[in-house]
């Protein structure tokens, strides 16, 4: 009796407890199921190689963000995948494998997918993507997922602007394909443009009231546009610049997990760097709610006609690509307006592993674009990008007049650099460094009219007579703790292969040193 009853009992605790790992199992399977929803990475195509030995491929090459499996054993296979590398920066070749309108998860945080978040009444915008030799499959992707994730009465136009690519497919053949879609317009440069004066060239020839700017290697996800019209309905001097996600330039794997906690920035030789949010001094009720940010990426913002006219677009002094989205930060701080990124919006961009658009841009084109730029926007921190560029001022004659661009900030009614950098960028440190200096070396106790002198042809220093020409006798002590003359750094002879080569002024912008001499900093020269 008593053994019967006790067998049946754990007869029943056997059952209960089969019944509960069953449960638990199908619970986690559910679960696996809906984050995969979230987050494409499943172990089977995590690696970044081909599917499992055996396994059959169930979705399309890089759905749901998933990576691309690919055959590396296989040498056409890799070659192709290099042609691609060395073209385009990434893998044209994985791409091709995809689907033009593959799926994406919807990578929005829960906050942004509740009802009250929706707004209505929003003005519809022109969308500009300035393309040049892009992989036809990238770019049609890009024009499908604004196509398909954006509801269609927001969306005016999309203007498509050819800075004179050379690739033949992206000619009449993209004519062809987009013939279908009334709201696709190509525009074709008639010479190469470089990336800034084709972007003006795209927001002047909109006719939407705002206009939103993409790269043509990106994919919109869900919900992406409605945030960002929202911003800009609200104030027509906020630019509203969306989360970029990140593509894998070679896996073409979408990797959503971070992007909402950056903030874009600069340091004084104005190259742009993303910063961490908890960097910053302002705070904000929740982690989605628009924030501002000092600077932008610049090539996903969207922002009123009306105001990026007043701002003067951008300046077509700028060459090719550089500076111009610090510009246009700088800008739309100084001149009544602001800056925000809106983790609500999420753009995924495919991140290159290279810049072969770049190759062919001259080595001083970011100091000449940056030069502008501080002598027409930064008052007297403008002496600062001189110092980090070693000019002891702006030459017209190299750089170019920046009159009508002084004009224009004068007509738009700017406030000051100083106001900009204390009110949007309070995180910046001062660059006015104490006991930075900038002027004539001379030796008091040899002789007061000797100077030192960099000596261009065998890059030797030594004393000459002062000749007050503020070129080969003129020195700088910067906010780097450097002291060069131009883009010269004093060095001792022979440190130029131990340097690390990250501190070097020519990884400052684009201009490479000539001559090698720097001066350690004083606690290594005892
Ligand atoms: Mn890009």
């Amino acid at each position: 009796m008593f053994r019967r009853r006790s067998l049946r009992r754990l007869v029943a605790v056997c059952l209960y407890l089969s019944v509960f790992c069953a449960s638990c199992f199908l619970y986690k399977l559910w679960l696996l199921d809906g984050r995969s929803e979230r987050i494409p990475v499943d172990k089977r195509w995590s690696s970044g190689g081909g599917p499992v030995k055996g396994e059959i491929q169930d979705t399309p090459p890089g759905d749901l963000g998933r990576p691309v499996p690919l055959d590396l054993s296989n040498n056409e296979t890799r070659q192709l995948i290099q042609e691609g590398m060395d073209t385009f920066g990434y893998n044209a070749y994985a791409s091709d494998l995809m689907s033009v309108r593959r799926r994406l998860p919807d990578v929005r945080a829960a906050w942004c997918r509740m009802p009250e978040r929706t707004v209505t009444n929003l003005p519809a915008t022109s969308v500009v993507i300035v393309f040049y030799n892009e992989a036809w499959s990238v770019l049609l992707r890009t024009v499908h997922s604004v196509l398909d994730r954006s509801p269609d009465h927001l969306i005016h136009e999309i203007l498509l602007v050819d800075d004179c690519s050379t690739a033949t497919y992206l000619k009449t053949r993209l004519d062809d394909y987009f013939a279908r879609y009334p709201k696709v317009r190509i525009i074709r440069a008639p010479r190469r443009l470089g990336l800034i004066v084709a972007k003006i060239t795209g927001a002047r020839a909109s006719t939407a009231s705002v206009i939103t700017f993409l790269d043509a290697h990106v994919e919109c996800t869900v919900g992406w546009l409605e945030p960002l019209l929202g911003e800009v309905a609200n104030n027509s001097t906020t630019i509203a610049i969306p989360t970029i996600d990140q593509i894998d330039g070679y896996t073409m794997q979408l990797e959503a997990d971070f992007a909402p906690r950056l903030v874009g920035a600069y340091r004084w030789d104005l190259n742009f760097g993303w910063w961490g949010r908890t960097a910053m001094k302002k705070t904000y009720p929740n982690p989605y709610v628009p924030f501002d940010t000092p600077a932008m990426a610049g090539g996903l913002f969207t922002i009123k006609r009306a105001f990026f006219e007043r701002l003067g677009w951008y300046d077509e002094g700028f060459e090719m690509y550089g500076i111009e989205n610090i510009e246009l930060s700088m800008k739309s701080w100084m001149c009544g307006g602001k800056m925000v990124i809106v983790p609500c919006s999420r753009v995924a961009h495919i991140r290159k592993r290279s810049h072969p658009y770049l190759n062919h841009a001259g080595k001083d084109v970011i100091m000449k674009n940056s030069l502008r730029l501080a002598e027409v926007w930064m008052d007297e921190y403008k002496q600062v990008l001189f110092d980090v560029y070693g000019v002891p001022r702006y030459f017209e004659q190299y750089f170019g007049s920046v009159e009508d661009r002084k004009a224009l900030r004068a007509a738009a009614g700017c406030g000051s650099f100083r106001d900009y950098v204390l009110n949007a960028f309070p995180e910046m440190m001062n660059p006015l460094v104490p006991g930075a200096f900038r002027g004539e070396m001379r030796n008091a106790a040899l002789s007061a009219e000797l100077c030192l002198t960099h000596q261009p042809h065998n890059h030797s220093l030594s004393m000459a007579n002062c000749d007050g020409q503020q070129r080969n006798q003129f020195w700088t002590h910067n906010f780097y703790r450097e002291l060069n003359n131009y883009s010269n750094c004093i060095e001792p002879f022979g440190a130029r292969e131990k340097r690390d080569r990250k501190t070097l002024p020519s990884q400052r912008g684009n201009a490479k040193p000539t001559v090698e001499l720097r001066v350690r900093q004083s606690a290594d020269c005892q």
